[in-house]
């Protein structure tokens, strides 16, 4: 079994003391972060999702199978952030109010500052008020709001309307995504750009504050 490998069932059987020193040794054995999590987090944890839906998994296994993952994110974590010497801007994320789901949310955070950009990362259950204050705080240039479940998605408007109605819209352009959004969504909700992973979200953000690859 590859060091690959070993870091998949890891992942997938949620041993998160496991994790972080085979992402290491991923890392020694000349792999980098971003295959790392394209070809190995993420898929180890898109099948425990699948496990979830097919009744193998319930949600202790879930848990197990995030922390694991996290505790993945938390060795690359810095190494995205060295890479990120040029500031692009400032970004203030979290996951909507009522919902817990974090990980895409992480991958998603962790790859904003690959990119360059401040992430000031609010966690999850956030409420509007919380975003608002977050923007008077930091001066964002760019929200970025993550749902998971299509319940808690319906907070995306609220939060979006607290950010008008504190007379803050012009100021920040805001970002969503999560499994049950898509560009129809974002466009209802009032968001400026929607994004289905974090790669597309690295790419909607430098667009957003018009700091674009070229750039
Ligand atoms: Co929950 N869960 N969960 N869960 N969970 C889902 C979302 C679900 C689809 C599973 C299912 O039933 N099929 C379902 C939602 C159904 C629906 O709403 N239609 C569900 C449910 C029902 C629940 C509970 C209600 C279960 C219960 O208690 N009975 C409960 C709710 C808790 C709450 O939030 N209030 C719950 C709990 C949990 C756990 C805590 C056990 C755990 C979360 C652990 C954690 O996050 N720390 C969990 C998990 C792990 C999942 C699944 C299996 C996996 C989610 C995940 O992490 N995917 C999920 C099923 C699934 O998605 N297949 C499921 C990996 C991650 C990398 O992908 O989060 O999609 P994702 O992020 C992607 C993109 O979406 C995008 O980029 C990311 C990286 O590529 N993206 C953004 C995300 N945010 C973005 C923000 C952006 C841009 C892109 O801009 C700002």
């Amino acid at each position: 079994m590859t060091v690959l490998d070993e870091l998949y069932e890891a992942v997938l059987e949620g041993d998160f003391d496991l994790t972080p020193g085979l992402t290491r040794r991923g890392l020694d054995a000349g792999f980098d972060p971003q295959t790392l999590i394209d070809d190995v987090m993420i898929p180890a944890m898109a099948e425990a999702g699948r496990r979830f839906e097919d009744d193998v998994y319930f949600v202790p296994e879930l848990l197990s199978s995030g922390r694991a993952i996290t505790a993945g994110l938390d060795i690359l974590r810095p190494l995205f952030a060295a890479g990120g010497a040029r500031r692009v801007g400032r970004v203030v994320i979290g996951t909507v109010q009522g919902d817990l789901h974090d990980i895409g949310k992480n991958l998603v955070a962790v790859m904003l500052e690959g990119a360059g950009f401040e992430v000031i990362d609010l966690g999850t259950n956030v409420s509007p008020a919380e975003v608002v204050a977050a923007i008077r705080e930091h001066r964002p240039q760019l929200v970025g709001l993550s749902a998971l479940l299509t319940t808690t998605m319906l907070s995306m408007p609220s939060i979006i309307e607290a950010i008008s109605s504190a007379g803050l819209r012009d100021d920040v352009r805001v970002l969503v995504g999560g499994a049950p959004m898509n560009e129809a969504r974002a466009k209802e909700f009032g968001a400026d750009a929607f994004a289905a992973n974090a790669n597309a979200a690295v790419r909607a953000a430098l667009e957003l504050v018009g700091a674009g690859p070229g750039r």
